[in-house]
């Protein structure tokens, strides 16, 4: 059976460092949509690791670990995180695979992702992708233009004329819809027929290969990248990440049957925070969002942006809760609100004078709606030396309570700092 990990709000909620602990006894960590896109930070015994394109059960030596059909793979970013890890002492090669049905991301992926962004921008209309070409990687798989991993190790003859031929229809299509911009396709060329040989020993079929771990009744964890809220379908479109982030993506990028699927951890910060742009009713512009975003060291682990900051938002968590449908929560960060004398808790929107029942599927709207609260009282009290769950200040666990009603989803952990040994098991 699967367990999945999937981000519950807008992104960065803490799945890397749950991904990380739950991977101690995991056969199997699969990723199954986004790209390098993703940023995920686990701190072991001090040390930190970034992830971006791997699945973060690399960090335990004892796990294999996979990149699904639903992927999309910027080889030589792939290669530098790699040698990262590596430099820092994780041992990755012979656990890396890599669906031979993911797409590859071009650097011509990346430049079209950075023109369209310029082009939005004219009308202030750009989205704040990560720039890693993640959009048009997604387009060009859904126009049947993508290229596929398959397409560059295969050892037929001929295939590597047919992957040049490819390319060449990419670059072209590229500059029929941008104008011909100045652009090396010859270098890229010449740098993934060298690739071919080094991706070669990673690749398998990840439809075969999942399915034999479950049929071996290994465990497996899928990680998710990215959060609900920046779902294609479900999020907050045009502002929302080229992938299927939700539980549908798990399906889909991995090609396994929803009946494989046991546990969905919904992992909640306690607060919410946003990188991008797109409507977030319950930012807060204001000492509050500064203090959120500063104690909470609040930056992208792939761009170095600031996120934007505020308050915990129920009625997105309400609307993810019921696409996703979590089995248990992880709320993170808990410790980044100790200094609030007062926490408040979006509950619900009014739009017009009247309270919406329903997450709105316009942006028009959404933007225009005003946040209902409640307001809780905060703990004044360092949480980050608690071990145990039942230790934690009253006032933080009426917090955690009132959350778990209000979704009548239960909290099965709660972090209270960045390293493995600071998250509470609530029994
Ligand atoms: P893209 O690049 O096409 O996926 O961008 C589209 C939107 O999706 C948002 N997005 C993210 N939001 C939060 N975290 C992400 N990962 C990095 C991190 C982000 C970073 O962990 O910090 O370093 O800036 C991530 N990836 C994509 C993005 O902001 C756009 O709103
Ligand atoms: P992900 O994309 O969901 O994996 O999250 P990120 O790694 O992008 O961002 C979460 C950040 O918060 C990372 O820097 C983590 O090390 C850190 N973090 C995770 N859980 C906690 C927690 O409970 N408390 C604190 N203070 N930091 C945490
Ligand atoms: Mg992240």
């Amino acid at each position: 059976m699967c367990d999945v990990v999937l981000g519950a709000q807008w992104g960065d909620e803490g799945k890397g460092k749950l991904v990380d602990i739950l991977c101690s006894e995991i056969d199997v960590c699969a990723r199954c949509q986004g790209g390098n896109n993703a940023g995920h930070t686990i701190v072991v015994d001090g040390t930190k690791f970034d992830f971006h394109m791997l699945p973060s059960g690399l960090v335990n030596p004892k796990c294999l670990n996979v990149l699904g059909s639903g992927v999309v793979i910027h080889v030589p970013s792939l290669l530098e995180e790699l040698e990262k890890l590596e430099k820092q002492g994780l041992e990755c090669r012979d656990r890396l695979f890599i669906s031979s049905r993911a797409h590859l991301v071009f650097d011509l992926h990346q430049r079209a992702d950075k023109l369209e962004e310029a082009e939005l921008s004219q009308d202030k209309k750009s989205i704040g992708t990560t720039g890693k070409g993640i959009g048009p990687t997604y387009s060009t798989k859904a126009a049947r233009s993508g290229i596929r991993v398959h397409h560059l190790v295969s050892e037929e003859p001929d295939s590597w004329k047919e992957f040049e031929a490819r390319y060449q229809r990419l670059v072209e299509t590229s500059f029929k819809r941008y104008g011909k911009f100045d652009y090396d396709s010859e270098g890229e060329l010449a740098r993934y027929k060298k690739y071919r040989d080094i991706i070669r020993p990673f690749v398998v079929d990840s439809v075969e290969f999942m399915h034999k771990a479950i049929a071996d009744k290994k465990k497996i964890l899928v990680e998710g990248a990215n959060a609900l809220m920046l779902d294609l379908d479900f999020g907050t479109y045009p502002f929302v990440t080229s992938s299927s982030t939700g539980i549908g993506g798990v399906c889909t990028g991995l090609g396994i049957p929803p009946q494989a699927i046991k546990n969905v951890y919904g992992v909640v910060k306690a607060y919410t925070t946003r990188v991008g742009e797109g409507p977030f009713p319950t930012e807060q512009l204001n000492e509050v969002g500064e203090t959120l975003q500063d104690v909470g060291a609040e930056y992208g682990v792939t761009t170095g942006r600031k996120r934007r900051c505020g308050w915990l938002d129920l009625a997105v968590m309400k609307y993810s809760t019921l696409v996703n449908g979590y089995t248990s929560l992880n709320i993170t960060k808990l410790d980044v609100l100790d200094k609030f004398k007062e926490i408040k808790v979006g509950v619900a929107y009014r739009y017009k004078g009247e309270k919406l029942t329903y997450f709105p599927d316009d942006l028009y709207k959404l933007g225009k709606v005003e946040v209902e609260y409640v307001t809780l009282p905060g703990w004044n009290q360092d949480i980050t030396p608690i071990k145990r769950y039942e230790d934690l200040p009253e006032n933080a666990k009426k917090y955690l309570q009132f959350i778990e009603d209000f979704l009548n989803v239960p909290i099965q952990w709660v972090g209270t700092g960045p390293g493995r040994d600071s998250m509470l098991e609530k029994s």
